[in-house]
């Protein structure tokens, strides 16, 4: 069911247990993300705080940190059920040659997301309940969160960035964080591999401003939408009208050439000048790391406008596990049909908050020829936001990618260092601080499947040590009667 507006979603948390509200005065400053870090981590509820020091508004923090959370603002009771969705919306159809130009003729599959589900304009909506323009425009109203010690300033951590194609006018929609500088000016941290930069380079190469719309909180799903990792050109809203099953109700903005989601809670309307730059940073990122400062383009509000209701939405990165641990696994999981369009060997896939998403990637393969577990990595690393990867682990069918003590034990035991690792060059994430240099540098492929004789092994592969199926029945039904066995599933 989509909900209109975070206030409604917040309501729907609090009557599913998700959600306390705090309505003693909490400073956005620090307070706010010491108070959600230690919840997060110990699997406690979100919280709104009604009393933010120096704001009028409210925050609702941690919306999306547990994995009843996450379906909820998705619609859905699991993640596999929305996962299923989108592998029959990819399904190959019995009819098609599985060759790479069938599969390629399905892409549009996705597009079929676009047709389906098409935001719809509409003339009004709750985000434009209350507009602020010229000296009214105040930044420093909305209670934005300082999240850690040594961050430059105050960020917007759950902004929807939209902007256009200056070309095809096809709309993007990304999250990248928002440094707060004043009333009337903000930091885009706009990285270079990420198609809200495209734009904008696109129009700095023409010398002119592009428009862009910050819009804050409406159903919940946007905001999920806007981190998925959809390739260059799939509309965003789109995607999130497919996955609440109801198309996007989108209205224009009062002074830019761009159309929001019209139960937003917050919008921030401006545009950023071409050749200019301001230092944005540090920001305590979701690495564990600080990012230091470093030079972004800067965001000029033309207009500030919102819902009479409106609830500030906000979450904190940092070291994980944190609440983008749930936003990510939602996008493991949901992608994974995609993934094995391109690469139907991968039979599951780990992305561990401890690996930040994109430095490990843990991948479960149904060997079948040499050079199998290193032709699924180049596939990989030539594969959309995967292409971040910097460890790519490939283990056979049998391995649960999703222990991770399995998985050390399957590397441990199956590689020969030297003989199964492969080293490459790339695109690097620009938020890895240990890369040479800035968003360029190597990444490791691990190949721990079995090893055949063409792969340089010339000894006997031992067996894995089982019991017996029959004596271990036997045994079950033993410890059974003993009152000694193990309970409700586990091994
Ligand atoms: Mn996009």
């Amino acid at each position: 069911m989509p909900f209109d507006g975070t206030l409604d979603f917040v309501r729907a948390l609090e009557a599913d247990g998700e959600l306390r509200r705090v309505t003693v005065a909490v400073d956005p400053v620090l307070e706010m993300t010491a108070i959600a870090d230690r919840l997060v981590k110990s699997g406690g509820p979100a919280v709104l705080f009604e009393d933010a020091v120096a704001s009028k508004f409210s925050v609702a923090i941690g919306m999306y940190g547990s994995d009843k959370r996450m379906a909820l603002a998705l619609g859905v009771t699991s993640l596999d059920e929305a996962a299923k969705r989108i592998a029959d919306l990819v399904a190959l159809p019995s009819t098609m040659p599985p060759t790479m130009l069938g599969k390629a003729m399905l892409l549009p599959g996705l597009a079929k997301i676009g047709r389906d589900a098409a935001p719809r304009i509409v003339g009004k909506g709750r985000c434009q309940d209350i507009v602020w323009q010229g000296d009214d425009i105040k930044l420093t109203a909305l209670p934005v969160l300082k999240c850690w010690p040594l961050d430059g300033g105050r960020f917007i951590t759950l902004p929807m960035v939209f902007t256009k194609d200056p070309v095809t006018g096809n709309r993007n929609v990304g999250m990248y964080r928002v440094q707060v500088y004043d009333d009337k000016t903000a930091g885009m941290h706009w990285q270079r591999h990420k198609v809200g930069s495209r734009h904008h380079a696109d129009y700095e190469a023409q010398n002119k401003p592009i428009p862009v719309a910050v819009a804050l909180g409406g159903d919940p799903c946007y905001a999920y939408a806007a981190t998925a990792p959809l390739p260059d050109g799939i509309d965003e809203m789109a995607f999130a009208g497919f996955l609440r099953k109801k198309p996007v109700d989108m209205v224009k903005c009062k002074t830019v050439d761009i159309e929001v989601p019209a139960d937003c809670d917050f919008v921030l309307e401006g545009y950023v000048a071409p050749g200019e730059r301001r230092i944005e940073g540090p920001f305590g990122d979701h690495t564990g790391f600080y990012t230091l400062e470093e030079p972004y383009p800067v965001f000029h509000l033309t207009a500030i406008t919102m819902r009479s209701d409106a609830v500030y939405p906000a979450t904190i990165v940092g070291r994980p596990p944190m609440e983008d641990g749930w936003l990510g696994k939602a996008t493991e999981r949901l992608f994974l049909p995609l993934v094995r369009l391109f690469v139907p060997e991968i039979i599951d896939y780990n992305l561990p908050v401890e690996g930040t998403f994109h430095h490990v990637a843990i991948v479960k393969i149904r060997k079948r020829f040499p050079g199998h577990a290193r032709k699924v990595m180049h596939a990989l690393w030539g594969l959309g936001q995967m292409m971040f990867s910097k460890i790519i682990i490939v283990v056979d069918e049998s391995v649960d990618v999703q222990n991770l003590g399995e998985v050390l034990w399957a590397v441990s035991n199956n590689i020969d260092p030297q003989r199964d690792t492969e080293f490459v060059m790339g695109p690097i994430d620009v938020l890895d601080h240990a890369a040479r240099v800035m968003g360029y540098g190597s990444k490791m492929g691990i190949d721990a499947t079995r090893k055949l004789p063409e792969e340089g092994f010339n000894r006997e592969w031992p067996p894995v040590i089982e019991m017996s199926p029959d004596v271990q029945a036997k045994a079950d039904a033993l410890l059974e009667q003993l009152g000694l066995m193990p309970g409700n599933g586990q091994k």
